[in-house]
């Protein structure tokens, strides 16, 4: 998301950029293309009207303009009126009840309730240290219980017992009853939802909000269904007051003016963000990052976390020390490449980073994509281990066996080796350097502290 809103502003903010002083013109002209970027990206009218105005007044005073670095500070005001557009700082999940807490989720069919529900216990249970209990509330849909049920499953999060033929209400009384008796933490109510909206929908959510005084109703919306899911989301918070949204399939190709318009228009916080199908797939909203990541200005830090959650410390601590004494063999790059494959791949890490928007097209017309990490795990993989812990005993007839043994090239294996021994010269250089040396290198980020 966010991909050619994010090329088109880049490309009007580094012409701004590079020019040494600018006159009121330029950056009116230059407003004027951000204008209309931002409407193309689907940002609802008001919302667009609003932002441009508050950039226009800040950017066109004389300070600005006579400043040393004009255009510099064009982009900040810039990426500080989106980081407001966004709802300025992370708004984090309220918790501050006599447990059991309740949390309804609300939303649409289809929107994805019952697989953020399965989320967002993963996420209490596994981050927050809580103990959830899932509830379906969806009766009329008959596969829908069950696959709360199966999630639980998967989670080992406990999941209310099904009773055929019980109504919503007498669910809900039922589930804040068993999360008294066996000291639940949360309790998630995931609600039925309709294909749109309707006064029975209504009416429902209601009923059920009155008894289970919930201290979140979480409405989740799908970003892929632009200005509608702001709609939809202004309606639900009428109606029965929304304490904050769940943004889903912001991996999607979509315009992303749904995420960019939400706050202003509903004025209820995101909360978090859908990134995928998967149930760590689930991330809490930063509006600073989202800005950043708009701007091509990276998102560094989401970067080091999801390196932190994916890479073993310990595991990281013990390769660092290899690196610095300049004992890293195959093996240790096997477990790179993997760390790699966890983090979401090249494109995962690669989204990432700053300035790469650019780059990323390049990128993949010479190939550097997830196939070819995968196809070197793979020629490791092939290799014995005494051929892994000594790369020096591959020779030519060796590394026919492998390309062979793992469905790749034997120039595919030439070229690994050689990507392997560049690594080792560059962390015997860095070894020497010692471990702040490294640090400086920019290890750190990626394996370890
Ligand atoms: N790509 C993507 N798919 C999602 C996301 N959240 C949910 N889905 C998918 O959307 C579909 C509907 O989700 P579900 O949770 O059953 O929706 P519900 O009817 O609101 O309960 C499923 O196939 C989910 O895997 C997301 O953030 N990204
Ligand atoms: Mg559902």
């Amino acid at each position: 998301m966010f991909q050619s809103l994010s090329k088109r502003l880049t490309g009007v903010l580094d012409k701004l950029r590079s020019r040494g002083s600018l006159t009121e013109g330029d950056v009116v002209a230059a407003l004027r293309e951000v204008r209309i970027a931002l409407l193309e990206a689907d940002v609802a009218l008001p919302v667009v009207k609003q932002f441009i105005d508050g950039v226009k007044e800040k950017a066109i005073g004389q300070d600005v303009i006579k400043s040393v670095t004009p255009g510099q500070m064009v982009v900040k005001i810039v990426n500080d009126h989106l980081i407001e557009m966004l709802g300025t700082t992370a708004e984090e999940i309220n918790l501050s009840t006599t447990p059991p807490a309740v949390m309804l989720m609300v939303g649409l069919q289809g929107s994805g309730k019952t697989t953020s529900t399965g989320k967002l216990a993963k996420f209490l249970k596994e981050k927050l240290n809580k103990k959830v209990l899932m509830a379906s509330l969806d009766i009329y849909r008959p596969a829908a219980q069950l696959q709360l049920e199966t999630l639980g499953k998967q989670l080992t999060v406990d999941t209310l017992p099904i009773v055929d033929g019980e109504k919503p209400e007498a669910i809900t009384k039922r589930a804040l009853k068993a999360a008294k008796d066996k000291g639940v933490d949360v309790v998630l109510l995931d609600t039925a939802g309709r294909l749109h909206i309707d006064d029975e929908l209504m009416t429902e959510v209601v009923a059920i909000r009155q008894i289970s005084n919930p201290v979140e109703t979480f409405l989740v919306a799908d970003a892929m269904t632009g200005q509608d899911a702001v709609t939809i989301a202004r309606e639900f918070n009428e109606k029965v007051g929304v304490t904050g949204i769940i943004l889903t399939r912001l991996d999607g190709d979509a315009r992303g003016g749904a995420a960019l318009s939400m706050r202003s228009v509903t004025g209820c916080p995101i909360k978090f963000v859908g990134m995928g199908e998967k149930l760590d797939q689930l991330e809490p909203f930063h509006p600073e990052r989202i800005a950043g990541r708009i701007l091509d200005m990276g998102d560094i830090l989401s970067l080091v976390e999801r390196a932190a959650e994916v890479v073993d410390q310990e595991e990281a601590a013990k390769m660092a020390e290899k690196m610095q004494k300049g004992s890293f063999d195959l093996n240790d790059m096997e477990k790179q490449l993997e760390s790699m494959m966890k983090m979401g791949g090249m494109s995962g890490i690669m989204n990432m980073l700053p300035g790469v928007g650019k780059i990323k097209d390049k990128m993949a017309e010479v190939g550097m994509d997830d196939s070819v990490i995968k196809r070197q795990i793979a020629i490791i993989r092939s290799m014995t281990k005494k051929e892994r812990r000594f790369p020096k005993l591959l020779n030519g007839s060796r590394r026919k066996r492998i390309a062979l043994g793992s469905g790749t090239e034997v120039h595919e294996v030439n070229r690994l080796m050689k990507q392997f021994e560049q690594m080792q010269t560059m962390m015997k250089r860095l070894g020497k350097m010692g471990k702040a040396g490294m640090m400086r290198g920019g290890l750190k980020g990626l394996f370890g502290r």
